[in-house]
C-alpha cells in the first residue's frame, strides 16, 4: 500500500515553491498526495504585487469528505498558509486522521524577515500548531519567531542547542535548517526520545535558491514514510537538496528558484 500524504501549502503559480515543489517530489518517492490549497497565489511573496486567494472557506469541507471517503493519512504534512484561522484547520486534521508523522514546517519567513502575508496573529497561532507536530522542519528566522524572540534574531552554536531544545517542547523532533556561512550549509536535528543533536553539514554552493526549505522537507518527509530514522531522513534530504543546488548552480545560475527534476531520480 502506497504511504498517504494530505499535503496542506499554497499553490504559487510562478516560483517553485509549496505544492508544486510537494507534488514531484513525494510522488516520485512513491507517496499518494491528497493536495489542500491553503491559497493561490499567482507567484510566491517574493515578486511585487503578486494576487492572493484565500482558501480557508475549502478547507474544512475539503477535510470531511476525506474522512467520509474513509481516507488514511500516513502523513499530514503542512507548510505556508493562508490564514490565521487555517491553524486551526491544520491541527483539526492531524487530529481527525492521527496520522504517524504530522510535519509541520512553520513556514513565517527567511534571512531574517517575515513573509509579506504573515500577520503577528498568525505567528502566534503557529507557536500553538507546533504543539500538534511530532516534526517540525523551521529555518532559524522561524525557530526565531516560535521562541517569542526577533525574526533578525543570529543565535551562537550554544543557544542553538538551548533554541532546539525548547522548539522540541521534549516531545516532538526538530529539523532546523538553513544555518549558512560563504562556504557550508547546515542542518540541526534533535531527536527528542534521546536528546542527541545532530549537526549535518553540507558545502553551500553560494547563492540561496528559492524553494530550498520546502524541497527539504518534502524529501525529509519522503524519507521518513520509508521507514529512516529522523537523522539517517536528515542526511539523505541534505544531500538531495545539495545535489539539486549544485545542479541549479551549474545550469541555471541566474534562476530565482531551485531545479530539481534531473536530480529526482536519486531518490525514486
Ligand atoms: O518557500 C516558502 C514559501 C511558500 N509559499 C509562498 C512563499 C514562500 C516563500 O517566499 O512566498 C507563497
Amino acid at each position: 500500500m502506497q504511504k498517504q500524504v494530505a499535503a496542506i501549502h499554497d499553490l504559487s503559480g510562478y516560483g517553485l515553491c509549496s505544492l508544486g515543489v510537494a507534488l514531484p517530489v513525494l510522488t516520485a518517492m512513491q507517496a499518494y498526495v491528497c493536495a489542500l490549497p491553503t491559497a493561490y497565489l499567482s507567484s510566491h511573496t517574493g515578486y511585487p504585487n503578486f494576487t492572493f486567494e484565500d482558501m480557508t472557506q475549502a478547507m474544512n469541507p475539503a477535510l470531511d469528505h476525506w474522512r467520509d471517503l474513509g481516507l488514511k493519512f500516513d502523513a499530514v504534512y503542512s507548510g505556508f498558509l493562508g490564514s490565521a484561522e487555517q491553524i486551526a484547520i491544520v491541527a483539526r486534521a492531524v487530529e481527525m486522521f492521527k496520522p504517524e508523522v504530522a510535519i509541520i514546517d512553520p513556514v513565517m519567513g527567511d534571512d531574517g524577515k517575515v513573509y509579506k502575508t504573515y500577520t503577528p496573529e498568525m505567528c502566534d497561532n503557529m507557536r500553538k500548531l507546533i504543539e500538534s507536530a511530532t516534526v517540525i522542519t523551521p529555518n532559524v528566522t522561524e525557530a526565531a519567531i516560535l521562541l517569542g524572540k526577533e525574526p533578525s534574531a543570529q543565535p551562537t552554536r550554544e543557544e542553538l542547542r538551548d533554541w532546539l531544545v525548547r522548539l522540541s517542547g521534549g516531545k516532538r523532533d526538530v529539523v532546523l535548517t538553513g544555518i549558512r556561512n560563504a562556504q557550508r550549509v547546515e542542518v540541526w536535528c534533535y531527536e527528542y526520545r534521546t536528546g542527541q543533536v545532530t549537526v549535518i553539514e553540507r558545502g553551500y554552493v553560494g547563492r540561496a535558491y528559492h524553494g530550498t526549505g520546502d524541497l527539504y522537507s518534502s524529501v525529509l518527509l519522503g524519507w521518513l514514510l520509508r521507514g529512516q530514522s529522523l537523522c539517517q531522513a536528515a542526511e539523505n534530504a541534505a544531500d538531495f537538496v545539495m545535489h539539486a543546488a549544485a545542479y541549479t548552480h551549474q545550469n541555471y545560475p541566474d534562476s530565482g528558484d531551485i531545479a530539481f527534476s534531473p536530480e529526482l531520480r536519486r531518490i525514486i
